[in-house]
């Protein structure tokens, strides 16, 4: 695997930020923040992490990675788009009457997608039904699963998480993206979430807890879990709507829709010119 730069993946993360503003304006579609929240912490496992193949989406020996938070899924099609499984300019039909790109996300709607997902408390167990099957046909693929925090409100996320321990699942990494906030509240408000950490601890996880908006951080954890021995829990504190100071943790932009004037705000606070080219 090629290794690119902090500095490639830090504009890498800039100019994904842009388009997901883009893509929520055009496609009037919510969730920004959300998506925002999990940008740094995809670029990494698509760049530094995952082994996967844009010429060959579905090699059974593909790793799998499967985003839980599937309402944040414009950052996965950003992602997936400037891996090359299909071309950027799709982007822009991004929640559209007919587009291949929809709100939440179905398996074969785009190359690389591995699962539906959108109703949350699913995602987890979808991986480790890929990890288990793994483990059964002698493959060495590695699962990553991505929840958000206010999704582990759900029973079926703790269920998930007994059962990858018990069957010795060391092929199944499953990130937090620990923001704090859910659609309607803090996420400690609506529901005593913390402690985290020592949650999926007793449970039976390897965890650890790292800055999931630092690619760095980010990268380090990923480098230091090549030999594995148990599943692996990343709790990984963000901030919603980073990137942009007046989306950072205002969580009206949970549902909100950038306007064209905001759009222009945000594209001056990336920095991104007029000539960059970012959706073709
Ligand atoms: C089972 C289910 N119930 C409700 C929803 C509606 N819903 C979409 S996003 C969201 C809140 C998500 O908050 P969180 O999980 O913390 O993710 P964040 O957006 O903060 O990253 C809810 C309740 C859903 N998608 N699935």
């Amino acid at each position: 695997m090629q290794k690119h730069s902090i500095s490639f993946l830090k504009n890498l993360a800039n100019t994904i930020r842009y388009q997901l503003i883009e893509m929520s304006h055009i496609g009037k579609a919510s969730h920004l923040g959300s998506s925002l929240s999990c940008v740094d912490l995809i670029i990494a496992a698509y760049w530094r992490f995952l082994n996967v193949n844009p010429m060959n989406p579905l090699d059974p020996n593909r790793d799998r990675f499967i985003l839980s938070k599937g309402h944040a899924v414009s950052t996965l099609y950003a992602v997936l788009s400037a891996k090359g499984f299909f071309k950027k300019a799709l982007l822009k039909t991004f929640n559209q009457e007919g587009s291949s790109l929809p709100e939440h996300p179905t398996p074969k709607c785009i190359p690389g997608l591995e699962a539906a997902t959108g109703s949350l408390g699913h995602g987890l167990s979808l991986g480790i039904g890929h990890a288990l099957a793994g483990k059964i046909m002698n493959k060495d693929y590695k699962v990553v699963v991505l929840l958000s925090d206010g999704e582990c409100n759900e029973g079926s996320v703790w269920e998930a998480a007994m059962f990858a321990p018990k069957k010795n699942l060391n092929n199944l990494i499953t990130i937090v993206d620990y923001n704090k906030w859910q659609a309607t509240g803090k996420s400690e408000e609506i529901m005593q979430i913390s402690p985290l950490k020592e949650k999926w601890q007793a449970f039976g996880w390897q965890t650890y807890e790292i800055d999931g908006n630092d690619l760095q951080d980010i990268l380090n954890i990923f480098e230091k879990n090549s030999s594995r021995e148990k599943p692996i829990a990343i709790i990984a504190h963000t901030i919603k709507g980073k990137g942009i100071s007046f989306m950072e943790n205002d969580n009206n932009w949970h549902y909100r829709i950038p306007t064209q004037e905001e759009v222009k705000l945000a594209k001056e606070e990336l920095k991104i010119g007029d000539h960059e080219k970012c959706f073709c």
